[in-house]
């Protein structure tokens, strides 16, 4: 059954691999399903098309026979379901790489968006050089934990497992703050996660829609 994604067709990012449908072809790649893409517009994705598949006009969606998903968590759970590559068969080490995968989302992502949103949103406001350097060290609170527990291991329990995957792509998006580096085995397991073929593939495919020289 064809697997349908969508994706920016301009991300503003311009290439880099931070919106959202960069983890849903990795982790594609990751269980070897090929994929189709449509692109959206801004104005597209509010429209009720769009709406009627994710309730809160964003991307990435995904659609596979009459199922449609929204939520990347929720789409790169499936996957993990339906493909071997993503969740260990070991009932107790699945339960784990679930956890990691809430922890990713739940807990380590959410500061770092709120960095995002008082480094570009809210340059512009008086109180901003005050504040951001309390939102930075909200953002290193669970890295200094992260740190403790990935120590010197390649993954977090284990094998790579589909909570590395969404670990990995939210500690992308700290790298152009100078963040990711004050931890030297973060940025290395980062980096690991880049250096497999699946992430490179992903980021090729969105590189192509996504690059400045793309037309
Ligand atoms: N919780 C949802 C999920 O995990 O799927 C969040 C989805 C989401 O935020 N989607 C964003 C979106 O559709 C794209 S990824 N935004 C449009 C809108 O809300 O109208 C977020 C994103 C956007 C841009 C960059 N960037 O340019 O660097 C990076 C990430």
């Amino acid at each position: 059954m064809t697997i349908t994604i969508t994706a920016f067709e301009r991300s503003p990012d311009g290439g880099k691999g931070l919106a959202r449908d960069t983890r849903v072809r990795w982790a594609l790649e990751e269980v070897g399903q090929p994929y189709e893409v449509r692109l959206m517009s801004f104005a597209g994705m509010k429209g009720p098309d769009h709406l009627a598949i994710h309730p809160f006009g964003q991307i990435p969606t995904y659609e596979e026979g009459s199922l449609r998903l929204f939520e990347t968590g929720s789409i790169v759970f499936h996957l993990g379901e339906q493909h071997a590559g993503l969740l260990p068969g070991d009932r107790d080490a699945r339960a784990r790489a679930i956890t990691w995968m809430f922890a990713a989302l739940n807990t380590v992502e959410p500061p770092i968006l709120e960095l995002t949103t008082a480094r570009i949103f809210e340059a512009d406001k008086p109180w901003s050089r005050e504040r951001l350097p309390l939102v930075k060290d909200r953002v290193r609170a669970p890295l200094d934990k992260l740190s403790a527990h990935l120590g010197a291991a390649d993954w977090l329990d284990g094998a790579f497992s589909a909570g590395d995957l969404l670990m990995v792509s939210v500690l992308l998006r700290l790298r152009m703050s100078g963040i990711l580096d004050e931890y030297q085995n973060l940025a290395a397991y980062v980096a690991r996660g880049e250096a497999r073929p699946a992430y490179i593939r992903a980021f090729s495919a969105q590189f192509a829609v996504n690059a400045p020289s793309a037309s």
